[in-house]
């Protein structure tokens, strides 16, 4: 297979670096990919491919490598045998090893869920070092697994009261030396509520590249909460000062004024753990061309699965007014919510804006830069879709 040579809307990337992801092109992986990253290895899903599917095929489906597993660069299934998890920290007993293979023989659960970096969307908030994500780093996948509440159950692991956070290391290590071991901490109550040690990805195996053998998935956080190519979990009653957790995907408290100098600590900030909510169109595409006449608008919809979406309201006058779309109700919290409605477009050019507003009562605000931060992460602005009608 001779994959294309994919380019970034806003960011071009580089001869050099395509080259290198194209040469070792991942077999299976679908080659419209956009490369974000050679090494580590980052691939954005074009928002059209996202748009032909409830659920994100594997071959369409973002990869976000901070660090790369040289076992892992496959969409083959890698060997449970052998795999070894290890449990320690303020638990009795103190150290547990677990065999990946023996997860097979307990009860498995599945999440129908979103799977987001927590700088999908980045591009929006404008000259942000990083990724340079535009929408493509989501997909809705379905994960499969054992709730690690019922590991512990079964391996008599007692858990010190006092834990708070549960910190997830994976296989691979840091890519150099200026740099450490990539890891994150959840907080405990969200992995023991619904945690799994996950072996499948949308019913098959998981994938090598997604973090296979076994990955640990919270349904409900960002990506980068999602540790792949599990090895190890600490349970602590402080958060990870490692880098990645306590300085890089982290979000100020208080609000920024795009630019503002900011220094990052675990006091004046937090983690990206919770979903913010989202939504896209998915047609018409931005950048379509239409006839004039009625459209059909339709996209999805989602957030931390911490309440419902209750609307989500669509405008083609720049927010002066607003219809709300059909919105159907998914079976799992964590998932996306379909939406579509139909509107009359005249000639000319528009913008078609999509805002979802949850049980909660929070929407998504009309312009997204007000939530600023210095990595730009957490995007949750409102969808807007630039179309010409002729
Ligand atoms: N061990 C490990 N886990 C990881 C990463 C990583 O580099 N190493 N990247 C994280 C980030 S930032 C994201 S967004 C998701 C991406 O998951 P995917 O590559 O399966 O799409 O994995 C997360 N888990
Ligand atoms: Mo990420």
């Amino acid at each position: 297979m001779k994959p294309k040579v994919a380019t970034s809307n806003n960011a071009p990337v580089s001869d050099e670096k395509t080259k290198k992801a194209h040469e070792n092109w991942i077999e299976g992986i679908d080659p419209s990919l956009e490369v974000m990253s050679a090494i580590p290895l980052v691939l954005s899903t074009p928002v059209k491919l996202l748009a032909e599917n409830r659920i994100t095929d594997k071959k369409h489906l973002f990869v976000r490598n901070i660090q790369d597993l040289d076992e892992g660069m496959t969409m083959e299934p890698l060997p449970l045998e052998g795999w070894v998890i290890e449990l320690s920290g303020l638990i009795m007993p103190y150290r547990v090893l677990i065999q990946a293979k023996d997860l097979l023989d307990m009860e498995q659960v599945e999440y129908e869920m979103i799977l987001q970096c927590s700088g999908n969307g980045r591009n929006n908030f404008g000259g942000i070092k990083g990724t340079p994500w535009d929408q493509g780093g989501v997909g809705n996948v379905r994960f499969t697994g054992v709730p690690l509440k019922a590991i512990l159950a079964r391996y008599n692991v007692q858990v010190d009261p006092q834990v708070k956070y549960i910190t997830g290391e994976g296989q691979d290590a840091a890519m150099g030396l200026e740099k450490p071991d990539f890891e994150h901490s959840i907080p405990a109550a969200d992995v023991l509520d619904r945690g799994i040690l996950a072996l499948k990805l949308n019913g098959e195996p998981l994938p090598g590249i997604h973090g296979g053998p076994v990955r640990l998935v919270t349904p409900g956080l960002f990506g980068t909460m999602q540790i792949k190519w599990l090895t190890r979990l600490r349970f602590e009653t402080a958060e990870s000062a490692n880098f990645y957790h306590a300085t890089e995907y982290r979000v100020p408290n208080t609000l920024l004024k795009p630019g503002e100098k900011f220094k990052f600590s675990l006091e004046n900030s937090r983690p990206t753990w919770d979903i913010r909510l989202m939504s896209y169109i998915f047609e018409p595409l931005p950048g379509a061309h239409l006839k004039a006449g009625p459209v059909s608008i339709r996209g999805v919809a989602y957030n931390d699965g911490k309440a419902p979406i209750e609307s989500v309201l669509v405008s083609i006058d720049k927010g002066k007014g607003w219809t709300p779309a059909e919105l159907q109700i998914p079976d799992s919290p964590f998932s996306w919510y379909e939406w579509k409605t139909e509107q009359t477009l005249k000639r000319g050019t528009h913008e078609i804006w999509a805002r979802a507003t949850d049980a909660l009562g929070r929407s998504q605000p009309l312009d997204g830069r007000i939530f600023w931060n210095p990595n730009g992460y957490e995007w949750t602005g409102v969808f807007k879709s630039g179309v010409t009608v002729e």
